[in-house]
């Protein structure tokens, strides 16, 4: 559906005129053996941002999320992280095959995980149970609807885990997101977590990758287990030329995609049948409930589809459309007629 207005997620974005002449131009060598220049200028500029020893260039986003664990953990290890968060519900298990570890889920709001609620999910020294190593915190939450941590919040879950001798990863695949949200600069989220990751084929437009950011010898360490589950890429610097691109002209504008994303929202609030908080929409995620006895999400999203509007079912009664590069104002207004019709059908 070439036509459509795609709301699915921010991934769908297709890389602009702009950014296919930097990968058409970008130096490339092998970069297994660290040797791709536009790679290690992406790794440099990343580090850079985020004020921290080193970078690492990965595939995805759950990549990057699995070696943060891997490098952080030893099998039988408990991971705490909040009830949706991504790497426990949406990447294939992946703690347990790899990592070994288990995680304990803790409700948070709107996804953000609350410091007073991890103190007491600690594992006391005691051989029944898995020792807790590391919380992952997830800036901004996808399932919590784009929902942004306040800095203090983070620092407070920082203390915690500190005082307990935990490590803290932030799965920050919207991580630019959170920034321009927030008006909180990248490194000051950073310098409170041991790492990192971000994602640029998210919001930030780019085909492929993400990064994982922390101290020089933790990523020496992830550099092996990416080789080790087949990250190793070779002339990997055409990706990365989208990635260091992405980082110079997208980030700015992803204040358009929040500014859209409001307006999407305040069109569905207007709508019988949808339930929406407005105040909850912070940034490019807009998640929303269907309200009505003769539908659910899986028979509107069916309906709009059906119309050339792509959203995503979230359960039974909630459904997610995500702002990007490619959706325009003009879009959400045909988006919005499109919502009306088929709710007044
Ligand atoms: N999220 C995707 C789907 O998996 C739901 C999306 O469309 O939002 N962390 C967070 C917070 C994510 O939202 C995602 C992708 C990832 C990690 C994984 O990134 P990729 O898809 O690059 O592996």
């Amino acid at each position: 559906m070439t036509d459509a207005i795609d709301l699915r997620s921010d991934t769908v974005t297709r890389p602009t005129a702009g950014m296919r002449e930097a990968m058409f131009k970008a130096p490339v060598g092998d970069d297994v053996f660290g040797e791709d220049p536009s790679v290690n200028a992406l790794q440099d500029m990343a580090a850079d941002i985020l004020g921290r020893e080193a970078a690492l260039f990965v595939p995805s986003g759950t990549m990057a999320n699995q070696i943060a664990i891997k490098v952080q953990t030893r099998p039988g290890d408990e991971v705490i992280v909040e009830a949706h968060a991504h790497p426990f519900n949406s990447e294939s298990g992946a703690g347990a095959v790899i990592s070994g570890v288990q995680f304990q889920t803790i409700p948070g709001r709107r996804g953000l995980l609350d410091p007073d609620r991890i103190r007491p999910a600690l594992r006391p020294d005691d051989p029944h149970f898995p020792p807790s190593r590391l919380v992952c915190i997830e800036n901004t939450h996808n399932r919590g609807g784009g929902s942004v941590y306040p800095l203090d919040c983070v620092a407070s879950i920082r203390d915690v885990c500190q005082t307990a001798g935990l490590a803290l990863h932030m799965d920050g695949a919207r991580l630019f997101n959170a920034c321009e949200a927030s008006g909180v600069e990248p490194r000051r989220y950073a310098e409170l977590c041991d790492t990192v990751s971000f994602c640029l084929s998210k919001g930030l437009g780019a085909p492929v990758g993400s990064l994982l950011v922390g101290d020089r010898d933790l990523i020496h360490e992830a550099r092996r287990w990416r080789k080790l589950l087949g990250g190793g890429m070779r002339q990997a610097g055409i990706l990365a030329a989208a990635g260091l691109y992405a980082l110079e002209h997208h980030v700015e504008r992803l204040a358009e995609d929040h500014r859209n994303a409001k307006t999407l929202a305040t069109g569905l609030a207007s709508l019988e049948g949808l339930a929406i908080d407005l105040n909850e929409v912070e940034t490019n995620i807009v998640i929303f409930q269907v309200v009505r006895p003769d539908m659910d999400a899986y028979s509107l999203f069916e309906r709009l589809w059906r119309e050339g509007v792509l959203v995503l079912p979230f359960g039974p009664d909630r459904v997610r459309a995500v702002t990007h590069l490619d959706v325009s104002p003009a879009d959400i207004e045909q988006a919005l007629a499109v919502f009306a019709r088929v709710l007044g059908e």
